[in-house]
Parts: C-alpha cells; structure tokens; sequence
C-alpha cells in the first residue's frame, strides 16, 4: 500500500476512483434522470381534444361568479383522443407557443416533472415552441425576471427534487398594479398561456390572473401542488376528481422513514419519547399518513380534536340543568391531558418511551388559540391599512407588540377601544409563555395565512405534558410497572418474601391467581381481585405498581415499616429500593421538525409519473385554448393505467375565508374527513398502535423510498384506504 501522505493532493484528486467518489452527480442522480415516466393512455395519441363533462357538478360561489364571470360557467373537461381530420383544429394544436411558468409557493417533490411535460409535449406539438420560467415564483412575473427553459435544463432536472431549476416564492398577485404589471410581462413575452404551479392560494391567483389575462388572449392554467396534500378536488355528489395534490407521497414517505427509524431507537433504548412535528400549515393530511405508514404509539389529528366533545362536564352541567358550551372543542389544557394519560398507560406497562407525532397546524383546531389567531391576524391586518407602517415594522419587540394590544383594549392607540381585543384576552394572552406569545404574533404569509411552521407547537403542548406529568408523579400516579418475573427474581435471588412484601409496596399485587378463582367458580373472590387487578393477559405477565401513597424512600420506609417488613431502626433493603427507583419514571423528551427535509426530498416513482402527467395534460389543455382550468389527474388510487387526465374550473372550487381580517375569495382547502375510511382505520387502530400492554409495540417499517419493485407504499395509504 502507497502512504497517502506520499501522494500530492492534486494527484490524489485526479485520480479516476476518487473523482467518482466525489462527484456532485452520483449515480442515483443518473438512474433517476434517465427514468422515463409511465404517461396515461390518451397520451399516445398525436392530437387530444376535450370533452366537456357537465355531469361533475359544483356548486357556484356568488362572490366567485361576481369576480370571475369569464372562467365560472368552465365545465370539467375530459382529454380524449384528437379529431385527427380536421385542419383547423390540427393547426391549432399544433401551434407554436410562448408558454410561462411559474413554481409558487412552498417545494413540492414532482415539480420538475411538471415542467417536463409541458416542454416535451410542448416541443414535440412545436419545436419552435417557447417554454420561459419565471425566476423566484411570481415575483419573476412582476418583475419580468425569466429563463429560456431548453432540453438540457429539463434533461438535468428529471424526476429531482425541490424546485431549484427555476425557484420559488410567496409573492401574492393580489392588487390592480401587480395584475398590471402581470399582464404586462405576460405581453412582452407574447405569451399564450401561463402555468402556475402552486397550492391553494397560487391556484387562487390563477383564476384572478385567468379572468384578467382572457380579453387579451392568455390562457392561465393551474396545477395542484403542495405536500400538505389540502388540495382535494370532490364534486357535489362526493366524485373525486384529485385525490390529492402533488409532493405529498414523497414528503410523507421521507417523514414516515425517519420516525420509524425513532421507533426503533425509542424501542432499543428504552428512554426516550421522541416527539415528532410533522408539517401540514393546516390540514392533519401528513400526519395522517405517517400514523398509518408507521403505527407511531400516538398520533394527534387536529380535524378530530376540533369535532371532542367532553361528555362528562357535559353531564355534570346537564344534571344542573345547564349547557356547558366549553365543553365543545378540545382545550390545550385538555389536550396535554389526553397525551399525559396514554403516556401514564405505556409506564404502567412499564413502557417509559414512544413516539408521539403532532402536525404542525393543530393549534388550528383548538378553540382557545384559533381565537387568538383570528384576533390577531384582525388586529394586524387593519392596523396594516390604517397605518403607512406595517404593524411588525412599527413593533419591532415582542414588549412593543404586547404594549400595543394593550393600549388597544384601553382605547389609548387607536380613537376607540378596539371591540376585537378586549381585557379578559389581554389578560389570557399575558398568561402564555412569551416564546408562544410571539409565535402568535409572528407575521402573517403574503396570502394573510398564519405561519404555523415558526411556532414551537410541539414545546407548548410538551411542556404542559411536561408540568402535568410532574403533578401526576407527585400524586404517585405516573409509575413505571414492575413485571412480576423481575418482581419475584429480584425477591428470590435477596431471599425475601415476595408476597409480603408485594402487597406491601404494591397497589395491586394479588397472589392468588385470577384463574384459579375463575376455574373454581369463585365469582366473589374473581370479582374481587378482577377489580383490583389489571386486566392480565393470557400469557400471564402482570405489572405491579407502587402504592400511590409511596412516593419517596421515606414514604418506601414508612410503608415498609407500616406492613412490618423492617423496623424503624433498619434501612430499606437494597433490593426494594432497586425496585423502588425502578417504577419512578424520568420523563425525557427528543424533539424533531419533519418538514423542509421531506419538502426537499426526492420524488417516489408515484409523484414522478403524477407530475409529468401533470405536465402533459396542461399542454393538452393549452392546446385546446382552456383557461381557468387546473389539471388534474383521476382515479390516483389506482394502477397508472387507469388514471383519467382532467381539466377542472378553478373558480368553481372557491369560496369565501378570513384573510387578514376580511372575508376573501379563495380556493377551498381540504382538510382530514374525520368519516374517511384512512382516519377511521387509524382511530380503531389507536389502543393497538399506543401497545399500552406487555410485549412488543406495533411498530411498522415503510423503509426508504424505492424506484423499483412493488410495495405498499407506491402510493399513499391514505389514498388507498379511502378508494376502497
Ligand atoms: P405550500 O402550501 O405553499 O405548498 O406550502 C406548504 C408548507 O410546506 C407548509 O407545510 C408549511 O407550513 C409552509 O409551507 C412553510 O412555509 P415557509 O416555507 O414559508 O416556511
């Protein structure tokens, strides 16, 4: 062997091995460029045409038809195969294009996909075509920043992910002179068509761009994207168009190979609750999805919280006659509660470790704060529009924000006392811990939308946990159980006597056994013991938990002393107190952010072959003059050779939300359907998957993403449960 210390640097880094070793394009770059998408059928054909489909109905929006009367009345159209006779139609068709596009807010894995289509089927239609994308999303249109996209830009970009061949931003179009400025560029470019790629709120923007871009023949598309898998399209009669927005398998499979992954851990070394927020602004979609990829011991779905009703403060006021409104919606307080109770369950079997996964909006659907963020996000958007200064430039400090509200509910700052924010709230916001009252006031998105991602939700809800957890421990509720085989192995081996000691120490220790009484038929005595005992599983193992009232070495003294087993002159034998110190739990937590690592990870095959289709059937629509119309592909839950390639009105797809302070005519986002087969699977699935019982937990392992061979996870579960 050579001494690499002989060899020069320069030399070493010309050398064929270490320049593989160490490119920046490795060969699962390679393998997944040359991946060639599986495209629908009606893709082989020359020329597609549309076919209305009045059947898939929607209800209109009168604020929607108001402002978007050019793109309402739009029917879902279907791709067929082109009339290949007709000249006119044929030349239409195959124009040469200027075509525009434009990425949109947050990555979505698949996005480069999209633009592939649209370039090859663009190219191939005309090579004399022209596809230009906007640089940094819609501000690249307002400021008529663009690249030429070639054949060797998409060739090095293929089935990648994240958006970075021509990036992405949050810029709202959503004022006259941007819409000016929008045409303008669109112009100058004698574009005829635009694709924007975004969720919600970009797809938003396109309708008001379609509607704005008709008189001067643009054509405005819209393509679903965002990993928060919101984006669902259903007709009045509950059809589904789009199952799901684009990003969101590849996303939700990088999340769910990580936390299987702390599963593991968490399940090796016994000591850790690993607590894993999972993106979704919103919508529980994500955390769904991970809950069933993985059998996490807890997940929280905020849909479901928002829908609690806590029946027995119910009952309690009924019996007074009265209505207790509070009873309706989840509380935090009630939240940390529920999480403290399955965290109590798993101890007592002596399961001191789990994880638990809490998407990231489900602060969303607790009552208390979603009042907040309204509010809030009033109090900021008309302090906006009364003030030539923003409200976070005015209010630099969190102190100078809360001074502000206060002065608000006095009526000092504005002319009058502001009806939204009055003392009560001023008093429970001053309640909350600061890093929560200023993740609470952070700056609103360009859209007015609350940016959940910049707020520690996991420390909020942990660290009442937290604080709760201590109170139970104290109360000798929160105990790790002994299993009886190291109970009495520990007994045995010190020579002591396990039942006298057992049920000294033990709140339910019991020698008889429960099967003896039931094959003797001594209902008394089964009855007896049934109640005091656990329920105890057919393989016989038994937790034993320390007596309440036994929260100390000197409670563990007194107790002992108290059931004779030692005097007051003696010490606590060591045994017992090694199994004393082994039922007091210490609770400790790892925190974890699953969200920009899975928004930037490469795409499955299943988003790889959605979003070139995606790109193709835009073309397609361009091609037959479509605007205002988002494509989409049906029947996502099934095998690629059963997907039906649409395109849907946009504008029939919005309704009126609070923005800002104000009502607004936005695209209507989706959020968990809490009657959906994938959400009730996962809540029968609950006692299972929390394995709050001896034995292993029900951990599953989806592994990391796989290009080839089959398996469950080709698409998303959530898609495969619901379609059946
Ligand atoms: P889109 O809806 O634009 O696709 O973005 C989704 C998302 O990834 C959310 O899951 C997350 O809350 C948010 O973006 C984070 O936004 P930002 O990139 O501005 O931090």
């Amino acid at each position: 062997m050579i001494m690499s210390e002989n060899i020069s640097i320069e030399t070493l880094l010309k050398n064929p091995e270490i320049e593989t070793a160490i490119a920046d394009i490795n060969s699962e770059t390679l393998d997944r460029r040359a991946f060639i998408p599986q495209i629908c059928k009606v893709f082989s054909n020359k020329f597609i045409s549309l076919e209305n489909q009045p059947q898939y109905r929607f209800p209109i929006n009168r604020e929607a038809e108001k402002q978007l009367p050019d793109i309402i009345y739009n029917n879902v159209q279907k791709l067929v195969a082109g009339d290949s006779d007709r000249k006119d139609y044929q030349s239409f068709f195959l124009k040469s294009r200027n075509i525009g596009i434009v990425f949109s807010g947050g990555p979505a894995p698949g996005g480069h996909n999209v633009i592939a289509g649209i370039f090859d089927a663009a190219k191939e239609a005309n090579p004399e075509s022209k596809i230009f994308g906007f640089i940094l999303g819609p501000e690249g249109i307002l400021e008529n920043r663009y690249v030429e996209i070639t054949k060797e830009l998409v060739d090095r970009y293929r089935n990648m992910g994240g958006f970075t061949m021509i990036k992405t931003g949050r810029t709202k179009i959503d004022s006259p002179q941007k819409m000016a400025l929008s045409r303008e560029t669109c112009q100058e470019l004698n574009l005829d068509a635009l694709v924007i790629i975004g969720g919600d709120d970009s797809n938003t923007n396109a309708a008001f761009l379609a509607q704005e871009l008709k008189p001067h023949g643009i054509q405005v598309i819209g393509i679903p994207k965002t990993i928060d898998g919101d984006i669902q399209i259903r007709t009045e009669d509950g059809e589904t168009l789009c199952a799901i927005s684009f990003g969101f398998h590849s996303a939700a499979r990088a999340f769910a190979q990580n936390i299987s992954n702390l599963c593991t851990d968490a399940s090796s070394d016994l000591k850790y609750w690993h607590v894993c927020k999972v993106m979704g602004r919103v919508a529980s979609h994500l955390a769904l999805e991970v809950a069933l990829q993985t059998h996490a011991n807890l997940t929280l779905i905020g849909e479901d919280l928002a829908d609690y009703v806590d029946n027995d403060r119910l009952k309690k006021a009924q019996e007074k006659g009265e209505i207790d409104y509070t009873a309706y919606g989840m509380t935090l307080r009630h939240l940390s509660r529920l999480i403290c109770d399955a965290i109590v369950k798993r101890a007592a079997k002596g399961k001191n470790y789990g994880v638990i996964v809490i998407p990231e909006g489900v602060l969303e659907f607790i009552n208390e704060i979603q009042i907040f963020i309204i509010k809030l996000s009033t109090i900021i958007g008309q302090y906006n529009q009364i003030h030539d200064l923003d409200f976070h430039t005015a209010f630099h400090s969190l102190d100078a924000k809360l001074e502000y509200l206060r002065r608000l509910f006095r009526g000092i700052t504005e002319k009058q006392a502001s009806p939204i924010w009055n003392a009560r709230d001023d008093e429970l916001f001053n309640d909350l811990p600061s890093f929560f009252q200023e993740g609470l006031l952070v700056e609103r998105d360009t859209h007015g939308n609350f940016q959940f991602s910049q707020v520690n939700t996991e420390k909020i809800i942990m660290d009442m946990v937290g604080d709760y957890l201590h109170i139970l421990k104290e109360k000798g509720e929160y105990k790790i159980g002994i299993e009886d085989r190291r109970f009495n192995y520990i007994m045995e081996r010190a020579n002591l006597n396990p039942e006298l000691i057992g049920m000294t120490i033990f709140r339910n220790y019991q020698k008889a056994d429960l099967e003896d009484y039931k094959e003797k038929g001594d209902r008394k005595n089964y009855s007896k013991v049934h109640d005091k005992t656990d329920s105890i599983p057919k393989d016989n193992h038994r937790y034993y938990l320390i007596k309440k009232s036994i929260i100390s070495v000197k409670t563990l003294k007194q107790a002992l002393v108290n059931g004779g087993v030692i005097t007051d002159d003696d010490k606590v034998p060591a045994p017992i107190l090694e199994i004393f110190k082994k039922s007091v739990p210490n609770f400790k937590i790892q925190s974890h952010f699953y969200g920009y690592d899975g928004r930037g990870s490469n795409p499955t095959k299943f988003d790889c072959n959605y979003t070139y289709n995606l790109g193709l059937t835009a073309f397609a629509l361009i091609a037959n003059g479509a605007t205002g119309q988002m494509a989409v592909i049906k029947n996502l839950e099934h095998d690629s050779d059963r997907w039906e390639p649409l395109g849907v009105p946009i504008a029939r797809l919005m309704h009126l939300e609070e923005r800002k302070g104000k009502l607004a005519l936005v695209m209507e986002k989706n959020v968990v359907d809490t009657n959906s087969n994938a959400f009730r699977i996962a809540k029968a699935m609950r006692d299972k998957w929390l394995a709050a019982e001896h034995g292993e937990d029900h951990y599953r392992q989806p592994g990391p993403v796989r290009f080839q061979g089959k398996s469950e996870e080709d698409k998303p579960l959530t898609l495969v449960l619901n379609s059946i």
